[in-house]
């Protein structure tokens, strides 16, 4: 990677602590996805975002800056990116994965506050992030209660924090006060950037987004084969640089990986051999570097085949229908789309664990792993009701709860290789 101290300097990143984070992340990244065997080529491109990921990609994010582009940083994937492009904006996603800055997040937060939530207030406190420091405006969502509250007290942090209200069923007038968010958004959009909101402009954000998204819809078809074609981990790894990366070249990157991944499957090439016993992982996202419990995972004779997660599928499966002739119409459908979305903070939310038996179905899976963060009550709470429906459609279910930290990565091997007994004697 070349010298970009100046510019983190002027970001106002602490350049010793971050320096020290790159060397971390650089290690991690080496051991647990460098070292996996029979990688698709096509990860390539993905090893080198990642070895950019504080470099290249926030030069670009600068470079956008200077040419009068916003850039808008979220923590949800109920923001629509469609949006932002439609004002020529950058959109980045903005969840942390690692437990840093945790001692300075405690002295805000409770103690029992999910790491996300801690991760997001710990790459803030530690000028750690030069995603967040580059951004315009960071948008928040009423979602959980962690979130909601925390937002309060995230404020005063940052430049400009725009708090999008979420509704929490799926009624009619749930959908109605998303759309009422969403045209909020467009006039926040819309006064910071000092650009409209066209048809034309939104037809072209939806259209980038969709692209992006049907990518990633075929990569996880091609998740079905056995022998799996591409691990757990580097699929998630897509999914995590899905919430950063320039959306064009993100597409154009997934597809190739895709081309290559059909001939594997034709050639019943895979990373593990035909027979490893298959995983779907269901719950709170993981965002990068959280790659813990997909390596427990892979490195116990197991493969994932899937996540319903919203750095997975959850966050990918809708496509938006380009139907209207008018911003309104155009509005209705990203409401439409965005209304499927069946996070955890709906309630009810049956489609949630209907979706993961279908995903059980056509993957092929053995058994789920249902993973909540610590203290994350609407997926904690709901793991209950998933994992009795599962088990009554005969899908064997392990429950499992973690947070960032190291100190129970034994233990969840061992409980990880027991399930994986269960699954071999089915
Ligand atoms: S749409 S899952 S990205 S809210 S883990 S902070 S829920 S206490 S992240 Fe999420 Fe949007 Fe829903 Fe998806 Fe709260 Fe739980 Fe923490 Fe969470």
């Amino acid at each position: 990677m070349a010298d970009y101290t100046e510019m983190w300097k002027s970001l106002g990143i602490d350049i010793e602590n971050h320096n020290a984070l790159l060397a971390g992340l650089g290690q991690a990244y080496t051991d647990i996805f460098l070292s996996q065997k029979n990688r698709p080529e096509g990860m390539k491109y993905f090893d080198f975002v990642m070895s950019e990921v504080h470099g290249l990609r926030i030069k670009e994010i600068v470079d956008s800056k200077a040419q009068g582009r916003k850039v808008i940083g979220s923590y949800c994937v109920f923001v629509p990116e469609e949006l932002v492009l439609a004002v020529d904006g950058v959109a980045v996603g903005l969840c942390a994965g690692a437990e840093l800055g945790f001692e300075a997040a405690e002295a805000l937060l409770p103690r029992n506050t999910c790491s996300l939530i801690k991760s997001m207030f710990g790459f803030k406190l530690g000028k750690l992030c030069p995603y967040v420091e580059s951004c315009d405006v960071i948008v928040g969502e009423n979602t959980c209660d962690g979130k909601k509250k925390a937002y309060e007290i995230f404020r005063p942090l940052v430049k400009d924090l725009y708090v999008m209200d979420l509704p929490q069923t799926k009624s009619e007038t749930g959908r109605l006060v998303l759309k009422e968010e969403y045209r909020k958004f467009i006039a926040k959009l819309e006064k910071e950037s000092g650009k409209k909101v066209t048809v034309h402009s939104l037809k072209k954000g939806i259209e980038i987004v969709n692209a992006k998204r049907k990518a990633m819809i075929r990569l996880a078809a091609l998740r079905a084969a056995d022998p799996a074609p591409i691990s757990g981990l580097d699929a998630l790894l897509i999914n995590q640089v899905f919430f950063h990366d320039d959306p064009v070249r993100f597409t154009d990157s997934v597809n190739k990986l895709c081309d290559e991944l059909e001939q594997r499957v034709k050639d019943h090439k895979g990373v593990f051999p035909k027979g490893t016993t298959r995983i779907i992982v269901s719950g709170c996202p993981m965002a990068v570097p959280n790659w813990k419990l997909p390596m427990l995972i892979e490195t116990s004779n197991a493969v994932i085949v899937g996540e319903e997660s919203c750095v997975g599928e959850r966050g990918t499966r809708w496509l938006t229908e380009i139907k209207g002739n008018t911003v309104e119409e155009l509005l209705d459908a990203i409401t439409d789309r965005y209304f499927n979305v069946d996070c955890a903070v709906f309630t009810p939310n049956p489609s949630r664990v209907n979706y993961v038996k279908e995903m059980a179905k056509k993957l092929h899976a053995d058994g789920v792993i249902h993973y909540s963060l610590q203290f994350c009550q609407p997926y904690i709470i709901e793991s209950g009701q998933v994992e009795k429906e599962l088990e009554k459609s005969h899908i064997p279910t392990l429950r499992l709860e973690t947070d960032y930290s190291q100190e129970d990565a034994g233990q969840l091997k061992t409980r990880i290789e027991a399930f994986n007994e269960r699954l071999k004697r089915k």
